[in-house]
């Protein structure tokens, strides 16, 4: 990440565009997730271009775009299936919530789901989830079930069984596919097949044969009623990071517009060290756009106007990270009342919520100083202005890099809680 940063100062100070647009794509590419980061082909395109004619202030406004849209994008997302396959479940995984959670999706044996209810992140109230009328019910017409539900206005649909998908599960992704809309089916409830099958077959029974048996089931199944190479993701909503939920995740992220990924890929639960790590990735992503922004500003004569990164800024950058990773306060007491430990006691294990010593700590000015010297201080000019700008680089890496060391942390506690529980896979 550092790198990204470096070539940059290099490249500018030494007004070598062209060398700076050559290294700019495959930097940007070693520095992204494997599941894409925010830019567009566009965008890349446009600044590389701008890069090439040594246009900075197009560099600038391109991230600036850029930037600005991931974080305003909205996502909307459509979760079909017949009753009790599990879909408000599914939902409230998504949304990070517990079922018994005052906001979640309503979950029970009774079919609960009548009409298309709206689900809005707690966090990003701009993402909804829509819990839609099931395909099994009475109402059911499928020339007119798209056009119902308004289509149009979906990014992309799940369409969840908990045995075999139905006839109209398939006609139904063909419609949406002929509407020009993403669909992914979702197989839930391994978790029980695999208990059940345990429990009746124990002496042959072997988890990887049975989760090939379903998947296998379920391909067949919807080939046989006509969908060609379906994609089919086996979970379990009570063990979100077994079986393939992660799969599904980096699949979604892949095949979301790049605005539409970053805001994604933040509201994803922290179920394991790939999911925080990726997380983490589109944040430095993030924090390395904005250094190169604020760096081409100071090579720009006469642009000298610098956003400051003063010390609210700061604390509410940390309480940022700390709320995507789960870090917030309310969760840090959800997750010690799961532990059963107290609460000063988890507290007292975490780095990330004393704001003072992270912002205190020298090596970031040491680092910023080090970094802006090597670059510009034969230039002269802009060293002041590179200075600040490596500062809040460095500074946010450093919230970041304790934030996901924390949420790491506390994650290996709840798993050691979790293989502890009886009814853990
Ligand atoms: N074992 C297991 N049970 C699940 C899973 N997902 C949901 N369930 C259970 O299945 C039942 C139905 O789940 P819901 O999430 O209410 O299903 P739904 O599709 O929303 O049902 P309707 O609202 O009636 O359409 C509940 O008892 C859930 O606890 C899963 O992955 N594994
Ligand atoms: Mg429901």
């Amino acid at each position: 990440m550092d790198q990204f940063i470096s070539v940059f100062m290099k490249g500018a100070s030494e007004k070598n565009f062209q060398r700076l647009a050559m290294e700019f794509l495959p930097q940007y590419t070693a520095l992204i997730s494997k599941a894409g980061g925010m830019l567009s082909p566009e965008t890349l395109s446009g600044i590389h271009k701008a890069l090439q004619q040594g246009k900075l202030s197009d560099v600038i406004s391109q991230i600036q775009e850029a930037i600005s849209a991931a974080e305003n994008a909205g996502l909307e997302v459509a979760v079909i299936g017949q009753s009790g396959t599990g879909k408000s479940s599914f939902i409230n995984a998504l949304r990070g919530l517990s079922h018994e959670a005052e906001e979640s999706a309503d979950v029970g044996t009774v079919e609960t789901t009548m009409y298309k209810i709206p689900y809005q992140h707690p966090k990003y109230p701009k993402v909804i989830f829509w819990d839609l009328p099931g395909t099994g019910t009475p109402n059911f017409h499928i020339d007119m079930y798209l056009d119902q539900v308004g289509f149009a206005n979906y990014d992309f649909f799940i369409i969840i069984s908990s045995s075999r998908f139905s006839l109209n599960d398939a006609l139904l992704a063909q419609k949406i596919k002929d509407a020009g809309k993403k669909f992914y089916f979702v197989r839930t409830k391994v978790d029980s097949d695999l208990y059940n099958e345990e429990k009746t077959k124990p002496t042959t029974f072997k988890k990887e044969n049975v989760l090939q048996r379903i998947r296998d089931y379920c391909l067949t199944n919807l080939i046989s009623i006509g969908v060609t190479e379906p994609r089919i993701f086996l979970i379990s909503n009570f063990h979100l990071d077994t079986f393939d939920f992660p799969k599904l995740e980096e699949t979604l992220l892949k095949e979301l517009p790049g605005h539409k990924r970053h805001m994604f890929a933040l509201l994803l639960p922290n179920i394991s060290v790939a999911s925080i790590e990726l997380k983490k990735h589109f944040l430095q992503e993030k924090i390395c756009l904005e250094a190169l922004k604020s760096a081409a500003v100071s090579f720009i004569p006469f642009m000298t106007f610098f956003m400051g990164f003063d010390l609210p800024q700061q604390e509410e950058c940390l309480k940022e990270y700390r709320s995507y990773f789960g870090l917030d306060d309310k969760s840090v007491e959800e997750i010690a009342e799961r532990l059963g430990m107290r609460l000063e006691d988890i507290k007292g294990q975490l780095k990330c919520l004393d704001f003072w010593p992270l912002v205190k700590d020298d090596s970031i000015i040491a680092q910023a100083k080090n970094a802006a010297e090597a670059f510009c201080a034969v230039n002269g000019g802009p060293a002041s202005s590179v200075f600040q700008a490596l500062k809040v680089y460095y500074g946010r890496k450093q919230f970041l890099n304790t934030v996901v060391d924390d949420a790491k942390h506390l994650l290996r506690k709840m798993e050691t809680v979790n293989v502890a529980s009886p009814d853990s896979i």
